[in-house]
């Protein structure tokens, strides 16, 4: 079962930091992190440009051996495109995407073209990136059942029978839950793994996390989950999406950068904020 990390994008001044985002990705993938989940939502995806998202998978394609690229855009010729130039890398073992999203009652119809034009623009397995409530539409196991060509899902969803779903009804699709809160949950059941925030900032928690359910240790397992839990909680009002930068420097020590207007960075007491508010879950959670 797959530990997966949708890292997050390090900016300064506004620009890519790609030296920190290789060094970031290193470390995970030193702590038990198995693969690299690029531009996804806490990677801010959709507010990088084309070639933004295509020097993050050369960086990442340089410190990782495991990369999906999530290639989701409105303009589908720019998904084409970052779909096309992930085919130079070795490292990149499939694309993902989210459905086409804002435009409200885009037919099943529609939904499904874009992603077989996106099956048919490269040899590498396409995933769905589902998470309804950032996209505000569900493309759920028999919509991508009929979809035909995805190899893949990463389903952000509070539900775990919505994600299962998928392995029953397509059981050789990879099928992967993207919510920090079901860690425990989805390895309980079997899934192909998580595609963690968390990873960013606890991946060795995650990596002892499933450790502890492989050898039935449901309550240690628990333990690390409720503290995953905790930080999620008093993260999350502060707009999780930028939280996450302090998150990593709170727990692994080094600067990750911060996140770009109109995710803007927290202010310096919010960090400080945040930092008391973890402090027990952080015990609980050390290495
Ligand atoms: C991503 C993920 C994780 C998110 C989850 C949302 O791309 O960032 O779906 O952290 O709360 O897969």
């Amino acid at each position: 079962m797959d530990i997966i990390a949708p890292v997050v994008t390090p900016f300064r001044n506004g620009r890519l930091d790609l030296d920190l985002y290789a060094e970031h990705i290193r470390n995970i993938t030193a702590k038990g992190v198995d693969a690299i989940f690029v531009a996804g939502t806490t990677g801010l995806g959709p507010a990088l440009s084309v070639e933004e998202r295509k020097a993050l998978l050369e960086a990442a394609a340089s410190a990782a051996r495991r990369v999906i690229f999530q290639v989701g855009s409105l303009v589908l010729d720019q998904a084409l495109d970052l779909a096309k130039y992930a085919e130079r890398f070795d490292a990149v073992e499939a694309i993902a995407s989210v459905p086409p999203y804002y435009f409200p009652r885009l037919s099943e119809r529609q939904i499904a073209k874009y992603f077989r034009d996106l099956c048919a623009a490269t040899t590498r397995p396409v995933y769905l990136y589902n998470y309804p409530a950032a996209v505000g539409r569900d493309v759920d196991a028999k919509a991508a059942r009929e979809i035909g060509c995805l190899k893949g899902v990463k389903d952000t969803n509070d539900s775990i029978a919505h994600t299962l779903a998928y392995k029953r009804l397509m059981p050789h699709m990879r099928v992967y839950n993207g919510s920090d809160s079901l860690v425990l949950a989805s390895f309980s059941v079997g899934l192909d793994g998580v595609v963690a925030s968390s990873a960013n900032y606890v991946p060795e928690a995650l990596a002892r996390l499933r450790e502890y359910v492989a050898r039935g240790d449901l309550e240690r397992a628990r333990s690390l989950q409720f503290a995953i839990d905790e930080v999620l909680e008093a993260a999350r009002p502060l707009g999780y999406s930028s939280a996450v930068y302090e998150l990593v420097e709170i727990f692994q020590g080094y600067d990750a950068g911060e996140p770009r207007p109109p995710i803007y960075p927290l202010d310096p007491e919010e960090r400080a904020w945040l930092r008391a508010a973890v402090a027990q879950a952080r015990s609980k959670l050390a290495p």
